[in-house]
């Protein structure tokens, strides 16, 4: 298991790759090219240098989240097969440099969602929370103004203006597409992507949709362990598999995580680790990552990892604002650095037991 920290490169990131490589156990960054949109190919000499900027601190990039999917692939429109090609050369040039995971998603015209960014904590600390009550009765524009309001004047990774500013347009191309056909095309784009993924062994991890319900009454198809098997069914290949997503399935209790990672075993390529607090149905905050302050138990999360031999990247994930820090909701580094400690402390005493 290799620990790693997500990092959103140079120009958007509050954190510097030398600040990163001083948290204990960690090896690599998770990143992408955060200015680049979904269907466009990437630059090599823009692969190259943040290459080489997390090299110069000791780090290495550990995986590319995300390689974001134009919605033309989702919702198979004409251009769908020229987004496909688009997607497959940036593969080849991320291949060629040899990295060898991606994180994606599937998720139609936005990514996770939360009703607040900044939710005050009894501890005086902030973090992301959702409550179905606040966001069935808002509509979608609502959303975005209140999430581009408490961003802190940063951009959230999948809600980027320029797609957010064609988000009528992107609700209309998904008007007839249920959750059946969104699969079919998962599974089209997947067959024409494994190839090239194989030639460069590249492991593609999805990400399981945030929360794990339907949103805005678009349709949602990673939200659980039938989900996930279908998804593996898909397209048959070692390097077709998941990224397992604590916070993300954990949004929803009836997901038994270790479960879902003992059933998976082989095929999760990527962990995100994290906590979250039930307060009602489909209503929680995110939490620290330790066990007893939220509702997930996760030293069975990191013993089920360990148990099926999972070797992967891992990364902690969206961590609470505390000390005042300033940075990209979610993403700060010292709640993020005290859940790798934690984690850490998890995996030694697992590991020590197992002898
Ligand atoms: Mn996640």
């Amino acid at each position: 298991m290799k620990m790693t920290f997500r990092w959103f490169g140079e120009n958007f990131d509050t954190i510097t790759p030398e600040q990163i490589r001083q948290i204990p156990a960690v090896v690599g960054v998770i990143t992408t090219l955060y200015d680049t949109l979904p269907g466009q190919v990437w630059e090599i000499d823009a692969i190259k240098a943040i290459k080489s900027r997390v090299e110069r601190a000791g780090l290495e990039i550990s995986g590319i989240e995300s390689v974001n999917i134009h919605d033309a692939i989702k919702a198979a429109t004409p251009e769908r097969d020229m987004y496909i090609e688009n997607y497959i050369k940036t593969l080849e040039l991320i291949g060629q440099e040899g990295i060898d995971l991606v994180c994606y998603n599937f998720m139609p015209v936005f990514d996770w969602t939360r009703s607040d960014l900044a939710k005050p904590r009894p501890d005086g600390s902030t973090v992301l929370s959702y409550d179905a009550e606040i966001v069935e009765n808002m509509n979608f524009e609502d959303m975005l103004e209140s999430l581009g309001n408490k961003s802190e004047g940063f951009i959230l990774p999948g809600w980027e203006p320029e797609r957010m500013a064609r988000n009528k347009e992107l609700f209309e191309i998904y008007k007839d597409i249920d959750e059946n056909t969104l699969r079919g095309n998962l599974g089209y784009f997947l067959k024409a992507i494994m190839p090239t993924c194989e030639k460069y062994g590249i492991k593609m991890a999805i990400h399981p949709d945030d929360p794990a319900w339907s949103v805005f009454g678009l349709p949602r198809i990673v939200k659980n362990k039938e989900d996930l098997h279908a998804l593996v069914n898909l397209a048959p290949s070692p390097c077709n598999g998941i990224t397992l997503c604590t916070g993300s399935l954990g949004s929803n209790p009836d997901n038994d995580i270790p479960e879902i990672i003992r059933s998976l075993k082989g095929k999760i390529h990527f962990t995100h680790v994290r906590n979250v607090k039930y307060l009602g149905y489909r209503k929680f905050d995110e939490a620290a990552h330790l066990s007893s302050d939220g509702s997930l138990d996760m030293y069975e999360i990191m013993k089920a990892l360990v148990d099926i031999g999972f070797d992967g990247a891992l990364r902690p994930d969206h961590g609470r604002m505390v000390w005042d820090e300033k940075s990209m909701p979610g993403y700060g580094l010292y709640d993020r650095a005290m859940g790798i400690c934690y984690l850490n402390g998890l995996l030694e005493a697992i590991r020590k037991n197992n002898k």
